[in-house]
């Protein structure tokens, strides 16, 4: 009876669950990794509902037959657990099944396309076609976005600011991020001073920004909106101050606005080091630029090379 009544609770729970909350769980579907992360949590929540439906009832029927009254007759016990096999063995199965379970469901939804771990570092398991073909050209400084083809995005995070260039267009470095809608972004991640972490909530990605390291995060737009960025990693004092919002544009008003802001951002842009994966701050300020690659001691105080050289 109890066994039954749970059972039909938890499939009209799950139900319930998976047709109205479900499609608002976080992070939402801006993107296709958010979409596979609000899918994984939603199977997780199929498992959490009975569960919980279950510590409930059980507690209702605890404190329904088991209470104590003052002054009146000893309350009467349940059965015992021990040495009783089908509360043991069912405890121990279902748990395991459950654990089991969630473990394995867990590393496939990170290792599978558009998972949430597979298509990131600096080494992908996967990429989306032409992704790398995008990146290798962008590493050239003269290609550029048409619609269709893979964006790339470089995330530079410094204490206490995220910067975006946008190799494609000229290689112009933005303190707003917007993307196209429908497209595959490319982000490439890295730092100019300690290690932060690149995570924009809404888009479902997140990634470590390490100075040296060109870490790599893939996604699919889908609709337009906007989303957040914040720093997901201790930096320093202001690590607490380190957001800002970007929005998923169609990709004709994103195209308006990375043209428009590529013209506008022309004269400082020509003053920025050429675009590479990875940049090391010069050690005499910020008017110092930048070390050459293959240079040892990238912080020693005392060089005096490597000041930027303007592109003409
Ligand atoms: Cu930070």
């Amino acid at each position: 009876m109890f066994w039954t009544a749970w059972a039909i609770l938890s499939v009209v729970g799950d139900i319930v669950v998976w047709v109205f909350v479900g499609p608002h769980t976080p992070p939402g579907a801006l993107t296709e990794t958010a979409k596979s992360d609000q899918f994984d949590f939603n199977v997780l929540l199929m498992f959490a509902v009975p569960v919980l439906i279950g510590v409930w009832m059980w507690l209702a029927f605890a404190i329904r037959f088991w209470n104590v009254k003052r002054g009146g007759p000893d309350p009467v016990g349940g059965e015992a657990a021990r040495n009783n096999k089908v509360a043991q063995v069912s405890w121990i199965g279902i748990t395991s099944f459950v654990v089991l379970f969630l473990a394995g469901f867990g590393t496939w939804a990170l290792v599978v396309d558009h998972g949430s771990g597979g298509g990131e570092g600096p080494n992908p398991v996967w990429s989306p076609a032409g992704a790398v073909k995008a990146e290798t050209a962008a590493a050239t400084g003269n290609s550029s976005w048409k619609v269709g083809e893979p964006l790339v995005v470089q995330v530079i995070a410094q204490q206490w600011r995220f910067t975006y260039r946008y190799p494609q267009f000229g290689g112009f470095e933005s303190q707003q991020i917007n993307i196209p809608a429908h497209t595959t972004i490319v982000f490439n991640v890295t730092s100019l001073d300690v290690i932060h972490d690149f995570w924009a909530y809404q888009l479902g990605v997140k990634a470590d920004a390490n100075p040296g390291i060109n870490n790599v995060a893939y996604t699919e737009t889908k609709g337009t909106g906007s989303f957040v960025v914040r720093c997901a990693e201790l930096c320093g004092i202001w690590h607490g101050g380190m957001f800002n919002y970007g929005k998923v544009l169609s990709q004709s008003a994103f195209q308006n606005w990375a043209s428009s802001t590529e013209a506008a951002n022309a004269q400082n842009t020509k003053f920025l080091p050429a675009f590479s994966w990875t940049y090391y701050p010069s050690a005499n300020g910020a008017g110092g630029g930048y070390y050459p690659a293959g240079n040892l001691t990238p912080y020693s105080p005392s060089e005096t090379y490597g000041s930027a050289t303007p592109a003409s």
